[in-house]
């Protein structure tokens, strides 16, 4: 039975999983050594090291991470847009299997396929018994870089190391609180399903379950990274006619389309403010925008395009720590909606393993936000794909 179960899954990954089992008996309750991209301080390079993963404690789960796909808010912790405690371990989207469990552990056990979560969701604060919150309490969100006891479970060179948006996934083995992990299916490809660990969701999310976007509408998407096609993804399944997409690299056109952008504008090529341009396009009748870069003047530049009485604009790219926006208050006076959006509006314990059995049901396509795979050492690689455009996600495996 066990064995016909295996033989169902790629190769690659029953021998990773009976590798497991025989790692958990001889692993568990000590002390595991393994490599991991540590990040020694602000824009320095990611360093491949050998690391020390300490036992979970009670209510914290440890995990070998299979796959993790690197993803713009890393990148933006690294230039400091994003706060983080150094040294750091990066990377928030990824999947894994349980090596071992810490006192009081319920919902994961040993074995069991997983998504770590960079939103937790504790089940208890007021965000989280809200229907309509998401934003857990617990979430990292000031860069603490350690669990909820206070401490993180990395030491490397004798020093401690922190973590990263409750995760740390650029290691082959992390420590998370049982909050911030979810059981996935058995049967889920985990490079693939990594993306639902973050960009994914995020960009889906934020069409369908934050904008509510409706069947017949226009919407535009501002960016054309893993997130912003990942929106493009979520405005085609609710039944939008016209999606407009919106970057600066024309190479992410192609993608774009093949998503279901039904057309593309590069704002180098206009003269006019992109506003002005997409009224005239769309016979003023822009319902939905997205600005899923992280900038301030696309922030404003997203909300000015949406209708100016019942359009609605979503942020879903981070925008830098320390910046203050400015922006005219008449743009919400006429009627706009103006909203944010982190990790798609999910609540992520409860909502990933649905959204990992719809991709398992073909409802929606993740190789298509696939552009390369390599081994995690090829890490500094996968980022140069980001930094030059090329990638739109890099799956790193382990
Ligand atoms: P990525 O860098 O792959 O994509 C951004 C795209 O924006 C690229 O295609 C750029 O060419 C394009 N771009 C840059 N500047 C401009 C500009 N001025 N005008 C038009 N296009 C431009 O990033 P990603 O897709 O991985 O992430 C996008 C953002 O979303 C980023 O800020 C990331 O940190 C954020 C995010 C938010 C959340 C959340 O929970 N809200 C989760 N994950 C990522
Ligand atoms: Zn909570
Ligand atoms: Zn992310």
């Amino acid at each position: 039975m066990l064995l016909s179960t295996r033989q169902s899954r790629p190769q690659s990954e029953n021998f990773s999983l009976l590798n497991q089992e025989r790692s958990n008996m001889s692993t568990s309750g000590k002390v595991i050594k393994c490599k991991a991209a540590v990040l020694w301080g602000l824009n320095q390079p990611l360093s491949i090291e050998e690391i020390e993963v300490a036992p979970p404690k009670a209510h914290e789960v440890r995990v070998k991470i299979l796959a993790t796909g690197i993803c713009r808010t890393d990148d933006h912790a690294i230039k400091g847009d994003l706060a983080a405690k150094f040294p750091v371990i990066l990377g928030h989207e990824a999947a894994g299997i349980v090596e071992s469990i810490g006192e009081g552990v319920t919902t994961v056990k040993p074995g069991d396929k997983v998504i770590p979560l960079c939103l937790p969701q504790c089940g208890q604060c007021s965000s989280c018994i809200n229907p309509n919150g998401n934003f857990c309490e617990k979430a990292d969100i000031t860069g603490k870089g350690v669990l909820s006891d206070g401490t993180s479970r990395f030491t490397c060179r004798g020093k401690p190391v922190y973590q990263f948006s409750s995760t740390s996934t650029f290691t082959e083995f992390t420590v998370v609180d049982e909050i911030a992990i979810t059981k996935i299916d058995a049967d889920a490809p985990l490079e693939k399903v990594c993306l639902i660990g973050c960009g994914f969701s995020t960009g889906y999310g934020a069409a369908m379950k934050t904008a509510k976007v409706t069947p017949g509408s226009t919407c535009v998407v501002f960016g054309l990274g893993g997130v912003g096609l990942s929106v493009i993804m979520g405005c085609k399944v609710a039944g939008a006619s016209r999606i407009i997409g919106i970057d600066i690299n024309k190479d992410k056109f192609e993608k774009a389309k093949a998503v279901g952008a039904t057309e593309c504008i590069n704002p180098k090529d206009l003269t006019k403010p992109i506003s002005e341009v997409l009224k005239e396009m769309t016979d003023n009748s822009v319902g939905y925008t997205f600005e899923a870069i992280g900038r301030p003047e696309t922030l404003i530049d997203a909300l000015a395009s949406c209708h100016m009485s019942y359009g609605t604009s979503v942020i879903v790219g981070l925008p830098p720590s320390s910046k203050m926006l400015t922006y005219d208050p008449m743009l919400l006076f006429t009627g706009r909606t103006w909203k944010g959006c982190t990790f798609g509006g999910w609540k992520s314990k409860d909502d990933l393993p649905i959204l990992v059995s719809d991709y398992l049901a073909k409802k929606f396509d993740l190789d298509q936000l696939i552009t390369h795979v390599l081994p995690f050492t090829k890490i500094k690689e996968g980022f140069d794909l980001l930094y030059k455009g090329e990638g739109i996600r890099t799956v790193l495996v382990m």
